[in-house]
């Protein structure tokens, strides 16, 4: 047995709020697993924090018109708010803009280059010669050489969805300055994979044959490969700064120091005995993550770790598969998701039946569908009319008959006994469950005890006995109190609210793992509280309002179809022809064809972008309404209609000359007006 456990999950980006997908791909599980550690009495360290860095982060300031640091800010304090208040329990949740973090990330790159770990290579990047930087993937857009949609980004087309590299972009632009890329040399460190392949092949596919399947396949497919070098340096200025004289400009790869952050935040919760969850042998470190973060987990981080040769390595790496929603994909871009800190607000008190969902449903072994009817039925089916309606029985009943206080133990039927010895049995296979990562099936095993409470009672029907055996009734009723502070113990890991409420109404503290299985845990004539009940049926409204949300999601996403009419007839989701005006009216109105020469967010608005315009005349500045609809790099260079005589105005403090035109549909969707072809600037529109 191992003598203490370091538990870890893998570090969100702070560049947006957590959804379902990462509570049960990641956090869900973790958390069960450390409180059912702890419940038994182990050394336990549970590892959260913000993943800080990376180009997503800078991507998001810019397009904000935020610094990186604001992004971060914002999203790390409002992950760990929603966490908290979910009772996700991580000793710390630290992050990895820390200064401990910083130093600890910092000094194992140089340990590694002072023992020459990596290697040196130089080759040829896009840079930007107007904004004097490198260019990371995501700030290079071109045309996709696969299916040629024309904002592809230089890492991957969002349109087909093949992985590129910048290099096959046709007609590569800057996605900060709009201008033409140059390719220029640039060297970086790189961490020479290949050398760690034989110890890899050995301790993954000889030593871990009891990883999970998904984990175990994808790291032999890795190897089977054969593993390459990995650049672990970026030019870019956000990021732990490499500590190596002349390599200004450049900071580690967001995925090295991202894994270190786990050290650092262990170092910054106990500054003193870090060590021995780092270093000490009979310390089992347990990594929980997504599938997309396995080759990180099992390939590369353990490459840093053996190199750097003073840590321990991970035991197990139970990585779960994906969470979809109602049949699509979870997308953060498209707001497709429940977001956490907005379940928590508007189904408050629900943090149980939520955690039971996603653990009921749980990704592990394949893709899994969140729907709110399967939430809803998870709830009424089975957490209030088997476990909650067990325990209001239990209760009620001895409420009834016996004052609220536990009645006495008499003698034992065959059938008592034999439930009796079903609860050991039960903690058993959910101990063997929970230890193997299997937590669905750990959570229908423990609610397999409420579903033998249940049983217990319809087949013993001690309300029809009341009137003539009082002495059985107690035994039954001293049986299914001893099965409820027995369900208070089993199920504290997944339904800690709810265990809570349970421990009141028993009128009993918390109790070790250790007391399960035992039909001694209350003493007769113990007082109980008051029962209340214990879960609340969700009815259809509260229901049919998230999937309205989701809908009108989905409706402003979609872009509207395309709806073939008759010449002459009306379409109703069209705006109606406006009054008739002469042409002289229209004669007053100067629109001319523009190129955007330059175009950024307008600081501290969402809707608003500031483009610089050449209208042929002059070049002028106009606040548009449509970062909503547009990214400031797709509409540089682009050629638009302007109406160039409208009466100046001041908005956000910055004065508009005129008006793009822009076609804009019932759902309020924006689009540009754009000449059919290249026109010269300041031609008259008319
Ligand atoms: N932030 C990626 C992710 O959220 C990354 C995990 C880091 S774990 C060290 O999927
Ligand atoms: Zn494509």
């Amino acid at each position: 047995m191992y003598k203490r456990y370091l538990i870890t999950s893998a570090l969100p980006y702070a560049n947006g709020p957590v959804h379902i997908g990462h509570l049960a791909g990641v956090y869900v599980p973790a958390d069960i697993y450390a409180r059912y550690l702890r419940l038994r009495g182990r050394d336990v360290v549970f590892i959260g924090g913000s993943d800080e860095h990376g180009v997503p982060i800078t991507i998001k300031a810019r397009h904000l018109g935020v610094s990186p640091q604001d992004v971060v800010d914002k999203y790390h304090n409002m992950i760990k708010d929603s966490f908290e208040r979910f009772g996700i329990t991580f000793d710390i949740y630290s992050r990895t803009t820390s200064r401990t973090h910083h130093e600890t990330a910092s000094a194992f790159f140089r340990k590694l280059y002072d023992d020459e770990k990596f290697i040196e290579q130089t080759s040829e990047q896009f840079y930007d010669e107007e904004s004097g930087q490198f260019l990371a993937d995501r700030y290079i857009v071109g045309t996709c050489p696969k299916c040629g949609f024309e904002r592809a980004y230089g890492d991957q087309c969002e349109s087909c969805g093949s992985t590129l590299s910048s290099n096959e972009l046709i007609n590569p632009k800057s996605a900060i300055s709009g201008s033409i890329p140059v390719l220029r040399q640039t060297s970086h460190w790189y961490l020479p994979l290949d050398r760690y392949q034989d110890f890899l092949e050995d301790w993954i596919l000889n030593g871990h044959k009891e990883w999970k399947t998904n984990v175990y396949g994808q790291c032999k497919s890795w190897l089977d490969q054969g593993l390459q070098p990995r650049a672990v340096s970026r030019d870019l200025s956000w990021g732990v700064p490499i500590p190596v004289e002349g390599a200004e400009g450049k900071v580690l790869y967001v995925w090295f120091d991202a894994p270190i952050g786990y050290i650092s935040n262990t170092k910054e919760l106990l500054p003193d005995t870090w060590e021995l969850y780092w270093k000490d042998a009979e310390t089992k470190l347990v990594h929980f993550i997504g599938k997309d973060n396995i080759v990180f987990h099992c390939i590369v981080f353990p490459s840093m770790l053996k190199a750097h040769g003073d840590f321990i390595l991970p035991d197990n790496v139970p990585a779960n598969e994906f969470l979809n929603l109602e049949g699509d994909k979870i997308s953060t871009s498209g707001n497709w998701a429940i977001w956490l800190h907005e379940y928590l607000d508007e189904l408050p008190g629900k943090e149980d039946v939520l955690r039971y969902a996603l653990c009921a449903n749980a990704p592990e072994t394949k893709d899994n569908d969140f729907t709110w009817k399967d939430f809803q039925t998870r709830n009424n089916s089975e957490l209030v009319a088997i476990l909650g309606n067990f325990i209001n029985r239990a209760l009620s009943l001895t409420q009834r008959y016996f004052d609220g206080k536990v009645p006495e133990i008499n003698d034992l039927t065959d059938y008592d006994r034999e439930v009796i010895a079903e609860i050991p049995v039960i903690r058993k296979e959910v101990e063997t469950a929970i230890e193997t990562f299997k937590f669905r099936e750990a959570l229908k095993k423990a609610m397999d005890l409420s579903r033998l409470g249940n049983k217990y009672l319809a087949d013993t029907e001690p309300w029809k006995i009341a009137k003539t055996d009082m002495n059985r009734v107690a035994t039954i009723l001293n049986i299914s109190l001893q099965i409820s502070a027995n369900l208070s113990i089993i199920l504290e890991p997944f339904l800690p609210f709810s265990m809570k409420k349970l421990r009141r109404m028993l009128n009993i503290d918390a109790l070790e793992w250790d007391k399960l299985g035992t039909a001694n845990l209350l003493s007769e004539g113990h007082q109980l509280a008051v029962p209340e009940l214990l879960f609340d049926k969700i009815e259809d409204d509260v229901i049919e309002a998230q999937i309205n949300k989701l809908q009108a999601t989905k409706k402003s996403n979609a872009s509207p179809p395309p709806s073939p009419h008759k010449e002459g007839e009306q379409v109703s989701n069209i705006a109606p022809q406006k009054e008739t005006i002469q042409f002289d009216d229209f004669g007053k109105m100067d629109v001319r064809t523009v190129t955007v020469v330059a175009a950024e967010r307008v600081p501290k608005t969402d809707k608003l972008l500031k483009l610089t315009i050449d209208t042929g005349l002059d070049t002028r500045i106009i606040v548009s309404g449509i970062a909503e609809f547009y990214q400031p790099e797709e509409i540089i260079g682009k050629q638009v209609c302007v109406l160039v005589n409208l009466a100046q105005r001041k908005i956000k403090g910055i004065e508009s000359q005129g008006m793009i035109l822009m076609a804009k549909n019932a759902s309020g969707k924006m689009c540009l007006v754009q000449p059919s072809e290249k026109i010269d600037n300041g031609a008259e529109v008319g």
